[in-house]
């Protein structure tokens, strides 16, 4: 039965009998119509892109898979930890390395915490200060009021990256763990890693690298010669102990793929629950949910064999083809302006007269689905947004400036 909350609205009442198939189709199909599609080129902040065309193949095939169950689906499995040794090769770990695909940069983060805390208490030790730069993702809120830890922001320099004369003034023996950014939310700009790794080296602070974004974008960073341009941000810097990398961003795997590496997968155990009754099997899990989706896996393994280095090294490529051009013509407007300089095929712009948030109101209202910060409006150049899109939205971003 329908009710009345007491705001008055209706409520709708699970349905006593069942549709055809073809009705519910039809007014599914109706009541999203009015969600953005990345294909309209109208989504120009946002992280993630219409998934590869593969990935609709393999998660049909694969839908019923629940890596969660692995003495069910044995095979599945074995992808699913080919893919996470795939990612740790690309970010240079050792033969130690190996971790999870979980649902996305949220649970990675969470669940690395979580492993920092359960090795410390190990240990004996209880720390519970957790430093991260002023730009973290507010997944690392989540963390610290899960885990009950003190998050403390670190300022940021004039790159809006994380300081590190600032952070190291905050180091001490009750600092749990410290996080650094490669692919900072708002702008993609990657936190002085090496620097903070020879800082925290040896002092029993877990070191964290949230590469959500820039795991898969950093590795294939070249400028307009050819040239390397992938800053060191990953397991080559001895103190990292974990990182995120999520394959739903600029991976273009199906969602949820986020991914979790830690450089002593050993290390991960610290938080591992048996599950002995599993209709597959007895087993044990160190990830935060427990039915898991084996498409979504099946989807990341596929994806890195179809594309491999070369095929994601052409889609970093064309996106950072986009961000220079589009960049440059941002310096040129006497009406726009850059916060910095992108690191990576984000661009953080802002008009040179006017507020912010008025500006981000004038472009939604042309219906542009644009990123919101204090400083700036974020542009995330993803393969859906194509040539004549970004025309039409510097067209809007001028206009929205010039009221
Ligand atoms: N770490 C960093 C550095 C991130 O930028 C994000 C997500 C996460 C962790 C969390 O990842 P999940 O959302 O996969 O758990 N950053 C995006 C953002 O806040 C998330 C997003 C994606 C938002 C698509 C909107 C959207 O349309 O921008």
């Amino acid at each position: 039965m329908a009710g009345n909350d007491e705001t008055g609205r209706t409520r709708p009442a699970f349905p006593s009998k069942g549709r055809p198939v073809d009705a519910v189709l039809r007014e599914l199909e109706a009541r999203t119509e009015r969600d953005f599609h990345y294909g309209d080129g109208r989504i120009a902040g946002s992280m993630i892109s219409a998934p590869h065309p593969l990935t609709y193949d393999v998660f049909a095939r694969a839908l019923e898979k629940n890596v969660g169950d692995p003495g069910l689906f044995p095979g599945s499995v074995e992808l699913e930890l080919e893919a996470v040794h795939f990612l740790a090769d690309l970010l240079h770990g050792p033969a130690t390395a190996g971790g999870h695909l979980v649902t996305g940069g949220n649970e990675a983060n969470i669940v690395a915490m979580w492993v920092a805390r359960a090795v410390a208490r190990g240990r004996g030790e209880r720390r519970s200060r957790l430093l991260v730069p002023e730009h973290a993702h507010v997944s690392w809120d989540k963390a610290a009021s899960l885990l009950d830890l003190d998050l403390e922001r670190i300022e940021l320099d004039d790159d809006h990256r994380m300081r590190t004369a600032r952070l190291v003034d905050r180091l001490g023996p009750d600092v749990l763990a410290v996080v650094a950014a490669a692919g900072c939310t708002p702008l993609g700009c990657v936190d002085p890693i090496e620097e903070v790794g020879s800082r925290v080296q040896g002092s029993g602070i877990w070191f964290h690298v949230d590469a959500a974004y820039g795991g898969l974008v950093l590795p294939f960073l070249r400028n307009e010669a050819g040239d390397r341009l992938t800053p060191v941000f990953d397991f080559r810097v001895r103190a990292v102990d974990s990182i995120t990398i999520d394959p739903h961003k600029m991976g273009l795997a199906a969602q949820p793929a986020g991914g979790l590496l830690f450089r002593d997968e050993a290390k991960s155990r610290a938080v591992e629950v048996a599950i002995p009754y599993l209709a597959g099997g007895k087993s044990s899990q160190a990830t935060l949910t427990g039915t898991r989706s084996g498409a979504a896996a099946l989807s990341v393994w596929a994806l890195i064999q179809h594309l491999g280095l070369e095929g994601y090294r052409a889609i970093v490529d064309e996106a950072m083809e986009k961000t220079r051009r589009f960049a440059a013509r941002v310096r040129a407007s006497y009406r726009l302006e850059l916060v910095v300089e992108p690191s990576m095929n984000i661009l953080g712009v802002r008009p040179v007269r006017g507020d912010v948030p008025s500006f981000v109101q004038r472009l939604r209202f042309a219906s542009w689905a644009i990123g919101e910060f204090k400083t700036h409006a974020r542009i995330v150049f993803l393969p859906h947004l194509t040539d004549d899109r970004l025309e039409a939205l510097f067209d809007a971003l001028e206009e929205a400036a010039s009221n």
